[in-house]
C-alpha cells in the first residue's frame, strides 16, 4: 500500500470515537474481535490510529445503520478496496453520486433516485453501495428491497455495470458466506433467484432477431450455475445475434437431438466448477464432434465460465474449441471475429 497522509498514525482513540460517532469501548471491542484495526502504540502504550482507520470505522457504522451485523460488516470490509471505501465515506453524501450513466435521466426516468434538496439534481447510489445494500437485503430475505435496488441499478447503470460490478460482485460475496457456512444454501438460492429475475427482465426487453446464424447457449451436464450463461445470452442477443437458451443441466443426448433439429452455427456452454468442465469435455464435446457432418459440418463449440479463470489447466480439455472470454461481455467481440464475413 502506498503510504499517504491517510496512513499517518496520529489520532487517539478518543478522537476516533468522536469523529466516527461511536464509543471507545465499542471501538476496542471491534478491534479485538473482528481484526479490523491495528493501531500503533506510543511509548506510553496509547493507541494511535490513521485517517484510513477512521474511514473504516465510519464505513462499518454505516453498514450497521443499514441493518448489517458487525460480524457481517467486518467480513465485507475485508473485501473492499481501501480507495473505494474512502471515496464512499468521504463523498459529500456517503455512497451517492450525481450520476446519469444509463441515459435514463434524460428521459425523465428518475423514480429510483433521490432529489438533492440543495440543487434538485438526482442522486444515485454508487455500484459499491448498491452491492452492500443488496447484500444486506439478501441476508435478510428482504425480496422487495432487493428487487428495488436491482431496478434502481438497471435504471441508472449500464448492463455491464449491473451484471459484473453489482450482480456478480454481490453473488461472489454470497458464495464466500456460503463457503464459510455462514448462510444456508436456501439463502444462496434466494439471492440468485432475485438476480436471475433481473437478468431475465433485461433479456425480455430485447427484440428477438429473426435472421442470421443461430446460437444455442446452455449449461452442460450437472451444471446448475446459469447466471453467467444467461448474461452471455443477453449480450449476444443485444448485439443482434439469434440465441436460444436451453437451460441448466442439459444432458449430451438431449443436446444432440436439439442440435440436429435446430441446426445452429454455434453452441456455447458455461462451467462454474471443475467437475462440470470435465463432464462437458467428456460427454458434450464428442457429441458435437460427431454431429459435425453434412449441413452441420461448420458447427462450432465455445465455452466459458468462472472455473477457467480459477484453473487455466482446464483449457487443455477443450483443444481446438473456442474459449469465449473471461466475462460474458467478451463473448460479443469473439462472436464478431468468428462470424465476420458471414
Ligand atoms: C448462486 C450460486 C449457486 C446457485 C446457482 C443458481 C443458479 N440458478 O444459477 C445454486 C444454489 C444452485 C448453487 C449450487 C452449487 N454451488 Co454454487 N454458487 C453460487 C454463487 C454464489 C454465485 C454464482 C453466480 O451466479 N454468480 C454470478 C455470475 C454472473 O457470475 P459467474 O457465474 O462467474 O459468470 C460471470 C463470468 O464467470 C462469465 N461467464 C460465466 N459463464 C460464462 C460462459 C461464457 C461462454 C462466457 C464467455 C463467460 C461466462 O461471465 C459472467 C459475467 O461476467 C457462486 C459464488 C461465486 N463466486 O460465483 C457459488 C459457487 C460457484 N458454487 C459453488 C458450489 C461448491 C456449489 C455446489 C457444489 C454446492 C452448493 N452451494 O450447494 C452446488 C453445485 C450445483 C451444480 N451441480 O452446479 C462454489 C464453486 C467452487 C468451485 N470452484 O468448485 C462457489 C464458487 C461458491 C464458493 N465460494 O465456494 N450455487
Amino acid at each position: 500500500m502506498v503510504e499517504t497522509t491517510l496512513d499517518f498514525a496520529v489520532y487517539s482513540i478518543k478522537a476516533v470515537a468522536h469523529m466516527a460517532g461511536i464509543t471507545e469501548p465499542t471501538l476496542r471491542a471491534w478491534e479485538k474481535r473482528y481484526d479490523i484495526l491495528a493501531p500503533t502504540r506510543t511509548e506510553s502504550g496509547h493507541r494511535r490510529y490513521t485517517k484510513r482507520d477512521i474511514y473504516r470505522v465510519i464505513w462499518l457504522k454505516q453498514r450497521l445503520e443499514e441493518g448489517m451485523s458487525i460480524s457481517q460488516a467486518a467480513i465485507l470490509l475485508h473485501t473492499q478496496l481501501d480507495s473505494a471505501l474512502v471515496d464512499e465515506v468521504s463523498s459529500e453524501k456517503p455512497g451517492w453520486s450525481r450520476s446519469h450513466p444509463a441515459g435514463m435521466l434524460e428521459k425523465g426516468y428518475n423514480r429510483a433516485g433521490n432529489q438533492d434538496p440543495l440543487d434538485g439534481s438526482t442522486l444515485v447510489r454508487s455500484p459499491q453501495v448498491l452491492v452492500n445494500q443488496l447484500l444486506t437485503a439478501f441476508l435478510n430475505y428482504d425480496e422487495a428491497t432487493a428487487h428495488n435496488l436491482l431496478a434502481e441499478a438497471a435504471s441508472f447503470y449500464s448492463p455491464e455495470t449491473v451484471c459484473i460490478d453489482i450482480i456478480q460482485k454481490v453473488l461472489c460475496i454470497i458464495g464466500e458466506y456460503w463457503a464459510r457456512n455462514e448462510i444456508t444454501v436456501a439463502n444462496e438460492h434466494f439471492a440468485s433467484t432475485v438476480c436471475r429475475a433481473r437478468i431475465t427482465a433485461m433479456l425480455e426487453g430485447l427484440p428477438y432477431p429473426q435472421r442470421g446464424p443461430l446460437v444455442l447457449t446452455a449449461c452442460g451436464p450437472q451444471e446448475f450455475h446459469e447466471l453467467g450463461i444467461l448474461i452471455t445470452t443477453y449480450c449476444l442477443r443485444r448485439h443482434g445475434w439469434r440465441v436460444i437458451y436451453l437451460g441448466q443441466n442439459v444432458p449430451a443426448i438431449e443436446l444432440e437431438k436439439d442440435v440436429r433439429r435446430l441446426k445452429p452455427a454455434l453452441v456455447v456452454f458455461s462451467s462454474s466448477r471443475a467437475e462440470t468442465a470435465h463432464l462437458l469435455a467428456r460427454e458434450v464435446v464428442p457429441v458435437i464432434d460427431q454431429v459435425r457432418t453434412g449441413e452441420l459440418s461448420n458447427l462450432m463449440f465455445a465455452y466459458g465460465g468462472r472455473v477457467f479463470l480459477e484453473d487455466s489447466s482446464l483449457h487443455s480439455l477443450f483443444k481446438n474449441k473456442l474459449y469465449f472470454g473471461n466475462d460474458a461481455f467478451d463473448s460479443v467481440n469473439l462472436m464478431e471475429k468468428t462470424f465476420s464475413g458471414n
